[in-house]
């Protein structure tokens, strides 16, 4: 590659055309000037030797003027012989003008090259969110215990979502204040929301199967909430065991089975607590609790469970009578940062790549 401010020397003098041809009393100032702009190494110093050499008070423009003195057979030979100096000049003009424009370019090129046997940057690697990540370890565990994995819509009916599972009519989460209802074209609504829990799957799911049913039903769900601990789109995973002679004793051990096995830990404790919903009687929440690491000895509630109402058992096209179950319901977030340690529930939704990279490593 040429460098770029040291364009290619002037030819030797002498060794060009023009030059020698010059009639031998312009021939030492033709060279002088010549090499004068063989010499230039930019336009500016090309103009100025241009000047020097054609300009008003140039040397060939000073021969010029001596023209007019001379005897007309004298003047005819000098201006031949000044004309074929000119002529000289301006080819050893052209010829270096043609010189720096050619370094120039190459200076250009040289500076905007692409170096095109660089590898590429590539598109990177992607990865799985945490919470399907989540999902994904809860699936596989359900999956080794018997358990088909189902969904379903996220804009539900109402019956599935409340009616099926024996939810009053009257009862608080029907209300505007915790459900996202579905505003229909008719502006009537249809009778459509955002599911609020995944049991409307199940319920599918058992007035479509026959016993034994065994399902866990993981995905998204819609509550009117937003704070630190609470988002308005939240996962969830319910599970349901229908069968002749299903227990509350066979709910613990699948329960503390699945905790042990997320969490890793076979010293974990598991206890359930009177609670109420209406969709199962009797119900319980489920809590746990890490023997060490930094939540030891702190009860830590992970579940609603309980054993499957009679009215959604018929509900589910079955005779209460003869089937019984149970079923639970967990967050799958806070499964998540129990799991993981995480802080604020926000963070798995901000998509900060910071945040998100750690899990996929
Ligand atoms: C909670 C409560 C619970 C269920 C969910 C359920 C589903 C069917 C029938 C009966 Cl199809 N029950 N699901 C039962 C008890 C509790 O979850 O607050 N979870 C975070």
């Amino acid at each position: 590659m040429p460098n770029p401010s040291d364009p290619s020397p002037p030819a030797p003098a002498g060794a060009g055309a023009a030059p020698s041809a010059a009639a031998p009393r312009f021939a030492a100032m033709v060279q002088r000037l010549s090499a004068e702009i063989g010499a230039a190494r930019s336009a500016p110093e090309l103009a100025n030797a241009k000047a020097r050499a054609l300009g008003k008070e140039g040397e060939l423009t000073a021969e010029m003027k001596k023209l007019g003195a001379l005897a007309p057979a004298e003047r005819a030979r000098f201006g031949r012989e000044l004309n074929e100096a000119k002529q000289a000049i301006e080819q050893a003009l052209r010829e270096r003008e043609a010189a720096l424009a050619r370094a120039d370019l190459d200076a250009r090129l040289a500076q905007e090259a692409i170096d095109v046997t660089l590898p590429g940057r590539g598109p990177g690697a992607g990865g799985l969110h945490p919470i399907t990540l989540t999902i994904e370890r809860i699936e596989a565990i359900f999956h080794s215990i018997g358990f088909d994995v189902a969904d379903g819509p996220e804009i539900e009916e109402d019956f599935f979502n409340f009616t099926a599972l024996n939810t009053p009519e009257n009862h608080p989460a029907r209300s505007m204040h915790d459900t996202f209802y579905v505003d229909a074209p008719d502006g009537k609504g249809g009778g459509l929301l955002l599911r609020t829990h995944t049991s409307p799957v199940q319920v599918r799911y058992a007035r479509a199967h026959t016993p034994p049913i065994k399902v866990i039903a993981p995905g998204k769900t819609y509550r009117v909430d937003s704070d630190a601990t609470h988002s308005p789109m939240f996962h969830q995973f319910e599970g349901l065991w229908i069968d002749e002679d299903v227990s509350f004793a066979d709910l613990k051990s699948v329960y503390a089975d699945f905790l042990r096995r997320f969490f890793e830990r076979d010293d974990l404790d598991v206890r359930f607590r009177p609670s109420y919903f209406p969709f199962t009687e009797p119900s319980a929440e489920i809590d746990m609790r890490f023997a060490d690491g930094p939540l030891a000895g702190r009860w830590l509630e992970v579940s609603g469970s309980g054993q499957v109402h009679p009215n959604v058992v018929r509900n589910f096209g079955l005779d209460p009578e003869r089937y019984i179950g149970f079923a639970f319901g967990s967050g799958i977030e806070r499964l998540a940062m129990l799991r993981y340690g995480i802080g604020d529930l926000r963070m798995f939704y901000e998509n900060d790549l910071r945040f998100l990279q750690q899990f996929n490593r």
